[in-house]
């Protein structure tokens, strides 16, 4: 195994309008383990070591600037594609890759659908996978939050085909309304699945759908960390300041498949992603990087070693892990097990002593 260094965590929040330029190298490193972490689970997926993956990649700029604008106080609303806001908010990798596997450290107890994950300590909400949902909830927490006079905002994440969802509607007039404190973070990736943008709605922009609910939306450059951080930025301070919800559209690429599901040749040409791969987030803040004197090839290599190494770590952990066991099964149903459960624990027992269900 490497005994590479940890990359360092990228610091969030209690900062100005601009990227801190003393946080630029944490957030590429953020990055460099995101993108990283997508090479090593579509291998481990293909190779039937875990179930399903949702790539990210080519998002890591908009995914990394967003989350480091908030204040750990926030909450985070996410879809299921949103693996590097969860490394900025703090969440170990190592637990991101239990969930992966779903052994006996997943903290959703191997339950949940591969890949949607959550972090109660990080106000991560578990991934939503009915598109649009975590809208809504977002707003209500936002109402919440204002109601308690608790100074945080909310934001949730979601994509272009999300903005065709009832709850879209739902929420985002629901915000207008009450000006809550919400920030929507639309990642326009160009497709949903296999439906592209210019088939999801005829408006110009997803952002000026805001206008219809009383509040600005704003386009921003999805593959610029800075320009990012600073929409976020500015967001949060109206949501905080009551002066209610924003809309962002970042404007991004999906370079790999929808999902480990997906196979995106059979939609679009290699031409279109190739096109996209150049303008790739972790190269552009690559070049920014050496542009301030902050990074040259050799130190990058290594960075990257050490990204690859700490997944690495994170992998063998995980799926060395003893597995969960079975007889949880029947837990967190009810505070008090109904009879059926009772007889239904006695049965799973009885399996279990026999050897017929093992982990
Ligand atoms: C209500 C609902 N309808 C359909 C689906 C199937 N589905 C899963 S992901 C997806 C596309 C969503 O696209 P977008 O909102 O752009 O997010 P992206 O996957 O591009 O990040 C669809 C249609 C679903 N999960 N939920
Ligand atoms: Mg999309």
């Amino acid at each position: 195994m490497s005994t590479a260094a940890t990359p360092p965590k990228v610091p969030t929040g209690s900062s100005g309008d601009q990227f801190p330029t003393d946080r630029l190298a944490a957030a590429y490193r953020t990055m460099l383990v995101a993108r990283a972490t997508d090479e090593r689970c579509l291998s481990l997926q293909r190779q039937g070591r875990i179930g399903f993956y949702v790539p990210l990649s080519g998002q890591e700029a908009a995914q990394v600037g967003s989350a480091v604008a908030l204040e750990s106080a926030d909450w985070v609303f996410p879809a299921y594609r949103e693996l590097a806001v969860a490394l900025v908010r703090g969440v170990p990798l190592g637990a991101i890759l239990d969930q992966l596997f779903a052994n006996g450290r997943d903290r959703t107890k191997g339950r949940q659908m591969p890949n949607h994950f959550g972090f109660r300590d990080q106000n991560f909400v578990v991934a939503s996978s009915p598109i649009g949902t975590q809208i809504t909830q977002a707003v209500g927490a936002a109402m919440a939050a204002r109601r308690r006079r608790d100074p945080i905002a909310t934001i949730a994440y979601f994509g272009d085909g999300a903005t065709s969802s009832n709850d879209f509607h739902a929420g985002l007039n629901f915000a207008g309304v009450y000006r809550t404190p919400t920030i929507f973070f639309c990642q326009n990736n160009g497709w949903a699945i296999s439906l592209p943008r210019e088939r999801q709605t005829r408006s110009p922009t997803l952002a000026e759908k805001a206008a219809s609910y009383g509040f600005p939306g704003v386009v921003v450059d999805g593959n610029d960390l800075e320009a990012v951080y600073a929409a976020v930025r500015d967001a949060r301070a109206r949501a905080v300041a009551g002066e209610g919800p924003t809309l962002i559209e970042a404007q991004v690429y999906r370079f790999g498949a929808h999902s480990t599901s997906d196979d995106p040749r059979r939609y679009r040409s290699d031409a279109q992603v190739e096109a996209a791969r150049k303008r790739d987030p972790v190269h552009l803040l690559k070049d920014r990087l050496v542009a301030a004197g902050l990074l040259d090839d050799a130190r990058d290599a290594q960075w990257w070693e050490e990204a690859r190494a700490e997944v690495a770590r994170a992998v063998e952990s995980a799926e060395g892990a003893p597995p969960v066991d079975p007889m949880s099964f029947l837990d967190d149903v009810f505070a008090e097990p109904t009879p059926r459960l009772r007889a239904e624990r006695s049965a799973l027992e009885g399996l279990v002593r026999d050897g017929l269900l093992k982990p």
